[in-house]
């Protein structure tokens, strides 16, 4: 496969000024006729790019091309004389209905809920007609949809300017978008929808219409969505002073889709599983992250549609920094801190996975084959980590000014991430410094130390990152070092201050440091996890208890907490107390203020997390055991209590509150451990919580003990649980993923659940439910039988899916840590389907995977 990179970037040679579209469906496939106003900006070819296109007629400035006037391949359609002004008409015939590559236009769901929807980021749009279909080219669209009127909502984006009849039984509509967008942009739904509306009105004056179209099964599912689009929509007033620019925001739930949600211009199109959320069929962590996930399409309409990316190189600049935004978002309407722990959990679970193994790649790649393999945890979520460094850094004013700069210059424009940097520079020149963090892979390590010196305190910092195969060697980078002194008798703060290391190491000093008798300092450093690095810093376990007891920032509590949890796991002690009686007084103080951040302080790093320790030999059987191993002594340690703390948070009514949220958390967290521990009556406890759940969190938390802990009428409650929501999807995947994440649930009974009548390998969400469940259960997922189950459903949707094929391959990237002897096995397995691979997505991964 071809490699494209960033450094043979070139403009594209004409503008395409103006495109009307119609697209007409019918019961075996659709014909799209298209035509494009052109205009030269630099000598060149007239290429335009279409992929499984079937080419009927094409007209130049109204005269029909003959066949020696153009070329047609595969992938474009090149003219051979083009004028500088041109207007070209194409007719082409598509097939939705047999397209299960959920990219282009594509067939998604059954039934009633048979519908039509697009899919064009990145590269969907050629396969809907042929067009210059790359991010800055910047159009003005006219849609029409024309369909059988058995599918009453036909939707693209902007304003609707007209509807009507063709013949008794079709009908049409067509949409203009005032504002120009990128091909990626567009969005066109033929479906048979309800649709919640509500209005806003944004604080330029401007009355918008709001729609949330879903299913009839669904529409009422969609509230807790628009919610949160209007939250959204006042929240990027209020704090980057961006307000919505057109008439109407649609949204869109469709059951068969390849990612989250799509950000298309005013028509977002959306997985049901982010945005249908109701307490019966939706536990509280999908809900928060609907509530997320449409903040986060909304926000793209700045960051991502009105500036967009010059080239897919720059993907980082419209995510990177959406995901910041909805991150920031999200840590307004919960606890700050359980927000941070949740986005870190994240990124260290998979983005330092990601960084560590074969397929490690800058946050702004220089080349890829296949620009679908690059919406990685690295661009999204490292992305976000930059940009989080420099709002610290930065500070709110400074960085309001710079972001304000940045939509001021490059409003309707197609950017890069220099752009960037250079827009928020104004308001602070050290901005210029981060460019090394988007150009180098790899994770950097923070090691340090602090000493005093009378009444002086003295932090030595010093970084080091590995030396990616194929890439430069690594440079120093600046990390902004958020660090705290303690007094250890008070608990007292006594300075704080952002350190900024640029060099490879060095020190920094803080005068005048005044102590309690008998105390000494406590420094806490990285606090709010203020860069993207592996921390080694050398805290006593004394002074680590004391930063869980009297750290004021949230996420550096539970850091120290989590610090004393690694050194055990990585440690040979079987004394666990230090940590034990550091959680059990710090929960005691805050199940009742905090209790989300209380659950978040009995987390123990994943399975996969903890892998990421293991260059070589890594054996998943022992990590789980000592993990095992740790979670038994706390439950031990914590068994007089668990059932006293259970039974005080009683059976609430539901609410959606932060706080209710985090007494369900709890509760389940605490149900866990009684289990666990084996407390006396335990069982009975998850079986009440499950019968008397209020809503889904409550049940399903029960339910997952329940299996998790093979109760002896486990069996019972998995019908029962089937049973009461058989005809709700979403729960069918949450039952599928239940089941696969016991450890004790074999590679057997997993494949069982996907021999099941219902596991569809095009539907994928469902194939997530089980295949992504079990590629966070390192012991089956390296097993023999486990590899080659993931393997053969990588070659089973490298042909129908090749998008779902190459995500679910980067389960394995870090094969080469195992011992010898696995190796060998997976190595012959990865290179037999490299015989047989087709897609540039799936070979791409491939590639990284056994030259990397
Ligand atoms: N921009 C889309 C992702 C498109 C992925 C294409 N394979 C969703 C988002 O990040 O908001
Ligand atoms: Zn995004």
């Amino acid at each position: 496969p071809t490699k494209i990179y960033l450094k043979d970037y070139t403009p594209p040679s004409f503008d395409v000024t103006k495109v009307d579209l119609d697209i007409q469906l019918f019961d075996e496939y659709a014909t799209v006729y298209s035509k494009l106003l052109m205009h030269r900006r630099y000598d060149g070819k007239l290429v335009l790019l279409g992929r499984s296109l079937e080419l009927q007629s094409i007209c130049v400035n109204g005269k029909s091309l003959s066949a020696d006037e153009y070329t047609l391949d595969d992938e474009s359609l090149t003219l051979h004389d083009a004028a500088d002004e041109l207007t070209i008409e194409t007719v082409v015939r598509i097939t939705p209905q047999t397209n299960t590559t959920l990219e282009g236009l594509y067939q998604s769901g059954q039934g009633d809920e048979l519908m039509f929807v697009t899919q064009c980021e990145p590269e969907g749009f050629r396969k809907i007609t042929y067009f210059p279909d790359r991010p800055d080219v910047l159009t003005e669209y006219t849609t029409r949809l024309e369909a059988p009127k058995r599918f009453k909502t036909l939707l693209a984006n902007g304003n609707l300017i007209e509807s009507g009849d063709v013949g008794d039984d079709r009908h049409f509509t067509i949409w203009h978008d005032p504002t120009k967008k990128p091909s990626y942009l567009f969005a066109a739904v033929i479906a048979n929808l309800e649709v919640l509306s509500d209005s806003y009105t944004t604080i330029e004056g401007r009355d918008v219409l709001l729609e949330v179209y879903a299913s009839a099964h669904d529409i009422d599912k969609c509230h807790v969505g628009m919610q949160a689009l209007k939250d959204a929509m006042k929240w990027d007033e209020d704090n980057y002073g961006r307000a919505y620019d057109l008439d109407r925001y649609m949204i869109v739930a469709t059951s068969q889709f390849n990612m989250g949600a799509m950000e298309n211009k005013g028509l977002n199109i959306f997985n049901t599983s982010c945005v249908l959320s109701s307490p019966e069929t939706t536990s509280d962590e999908r809900s928060f992250n609907v509530k997320s996930v449409i903040a986060h399409e909304y926000f793209h309409n700045w960051t991502g549609n009105r500036i967009t990316c010059r080239d897919w190189f720059q993907l980082c600049l419209k995510e990177g920094f959406t995901v910041f935004r909805d991150q920031s978002f999200s840590g307004d309407f919960r606890s700050k801190a359980v927000q941070r722990i949740e986005d870190v959990a994240l990124l260290r679970s998979a983005q330092f996975a990601e960084d560590a193994g074969t397929l490690a790649h800058p946050v702004r790649p220089e080349s890829f084959v296949e620009i679908n393999n690059f919406y990685t945890m690295t661009i999204y979520e490292k992305g976000a980590e930059i940009v989080r460094m420099l709002a610290n850094l930065l500070g709110k004013e400074k960085f309001r000014q710079g972001t304000d700069e940045y939509f001021r210059r490059y409003d309707g424009m197609a950017v890069t991430v220099e752009d960037f940097l250079s827009a928020l520079s104004v308001a602070d020149e050290r901005v210029s410094l981060f460019m090394p963090w988007y150009r180098q892979p790899g994770t950097p390590v923070l090691s340090g130390s602090s000493r005093i010196d009378g009444d002086t305190v003295v932090v030595s910092l010093a970084q080091v990152t590995r030396h990616v195969p194929n890439y430069d060697a690594p440079i120093a980078l600046p990390i902004p070092v958020d660090t705290a002194i303690f007094d250890s008798v008070t608990g007292e703060m006594l300075a704080s201050q952002m350190l900024l290391l640029t060099k490879d190491q060095d020190e920094f000093v803080f005068d005048g440091i005044q102590l309690s008798d008998g105390a000494h300092p406590v420094v806490s450093v990285l606090r709010n996890f203020s860069a993207p690095v592996k921390l080694d810093f050398n805290y006593t376990d004394e002074d680590l208890a004391r930063l869980v007891a009297f750290e004021t920032e949230g996420f550096n509590q539970w850091q120290a907490l989590q610090t004393l949890v690694n050194r055990w796991l990585f440690g040979n002690s079987d004394d666990a107390a230090i940590l034990t009686d550091a959680l059990k007084t710090a929960v005691t103080k805050l199940k009742d203020t905090d209790p989300m951040l209380a659950a978040r302080l009995f987390d123990l790093p994943s399975e996969k997390e903890l892998a990421m320790a293991y260059d070589t030999d890594y054996d998943p059987v022992a990590v789980k055991a000592r993990r095992d191993k740790l979670k038994a002594l706390i439950a031990q340690a914590l068994s007089d209590v668990v059932s006293d703390w259970y039974a005080s948070l009683g059976n609430e009514v539901y609410a959606d509150t932060p706080d209710a949220r985090g007494r369900r958390l709890l509760k389940n967290v605490l149900l866990d451990l009684s289990l666990t521990a084996g407390v006396d009556g335990a069982d009975a406890l998850a079986y009440e919580q499950y019968k008397n759940a209020s809503c889904m969190s409550e049940r399903l938390g029960a339910l997952i003990a329940i299996i998790h802990h093979n109760l002896e009428q486990k069996q019972t409650f998995i019908d029962d649980f089937y049973s009461r929501f058989s005809d709700e999807d979403l729960v069918i995947d949450t039952w599928l993923a239940a089941q696969t994440s016991a450890s004790h649930t074999s590679i057997d009974e997993i494949a069982g659940l996907m021999a099941r009548d219902d596991f569809d390998w095009n539907t994928p969400n469902r194939v997530r439910a089980v295949l992504s469940t079990l590629a966070a259960k390192p012991v089956q997922l390296w097993s023999e039988a486990g590899v080659a189950l993931c393997l053969s459903a990588v070659e089973r949707l490298d042909g129908s899916n090749p998008l779902m094929a190459a995500r679910l391959l980067t389960a394995l990237a870090r094969w080469q840590t195992l011992s010898s002897e696995p190796k060998v096995v997976i190595k012959q397995k990865l290179e037999s389907l490299q015989t047989k691979a087709k897609s540039k997505n799936v070979l791409e991964f491939l590639g990284n995977m056994l030259n990397g």
